[in-house]
């Protein structure tokens, strides 16, 4: 089966081509490899939501299987948000390191026992026709750091500490986050449900 990985974020494409690299029969293209530039409205309230919104825009325009992550940080102190809203935190034209910065900034008064947060994804694989093949999800506990630590990654990386380490994920790297992170469960979630289908 060829399925398109349905994202415009490039430190999510790298994970996704890695973590599901090993299920047999399936081959991956990209927006890029396809030239394809598609715009979806995540308007949907849950991650779930999104990411079948996604994938079925997607697969429409494209006529090909797509698989599409949604995915995003909720804070608890800050009653689950960023949420679904993680890319669009700091308003238009935001970037990771604004997201970053207004997150710090919101959180500056709450001491560590209160950081506490999770990273969420979804993800679903929806066929050329539409039909809905399979979806999953995943979350990876953490806290949020009092300064950005890190190089690797993207988004939030650099300022969440997933529960059991010291460092951020930006600082541990790709190898260690794609074996504790929302989107290697999620993928791990997946990867039997799409071996059964090839
Ligand atoms: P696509 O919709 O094109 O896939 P996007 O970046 O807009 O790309 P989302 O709408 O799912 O994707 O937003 C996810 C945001 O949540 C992302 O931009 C980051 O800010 C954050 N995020 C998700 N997964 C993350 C991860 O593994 N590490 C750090 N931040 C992450």
């Amino acid at each position: 089966m060829r399925v398109l990985i349905a994202t415009m974020n490039d430190g999510k494409l790298r994970e996704c081509e890695r973590l599901l690299a090993d299920v047999p029969n399936l081959e991956f293209e990209t927006m890029a490899s396809l030239g394809l530039w598609v715009e979806v409205d995540e308007d949907q309230d849950t991650f779930e939501g999104n990411a079948r919104k996604k994938a079925t825009e997607v697969a429409a325009a494209a006529s090909i299987a797509c698989l599409a992550d949604d995915s995003g940080l909720e804070v608890d102190a800050l009653a689950g948000r960023p949420g679904v809203y993680s890319a669009r935190y700091s308003g238009p034209g935001a970037t990771d390191a604004r997201n970053n910065a207004k997150l710090l900034q919101e959180l500056a008064n709450v001491p560590d026992a209160r950081r506490t947060a999770r990273f969420r994804c979804a993800i679903a694989v929806v066929g050329a026709n539409g039909e809905l093949l399979a979806e999953a999800d995943g979350a990876c506990e953490g806290r949020i750091a009092q300064e950005p630590r890190g190089s690797h990654g993207f988004g939030y990386d650099p300022v969440f500490v997933p529960d059991g380490y010291g460092q951020t994920m930006a600082e541990l790297g790709p190898e260690t986050k794609n074996t504790i992170s929302h989107r290697a469960q999620a993928a791990a979630a997946l990867v039997p449900l799409l071996r059964d289908r090839g």
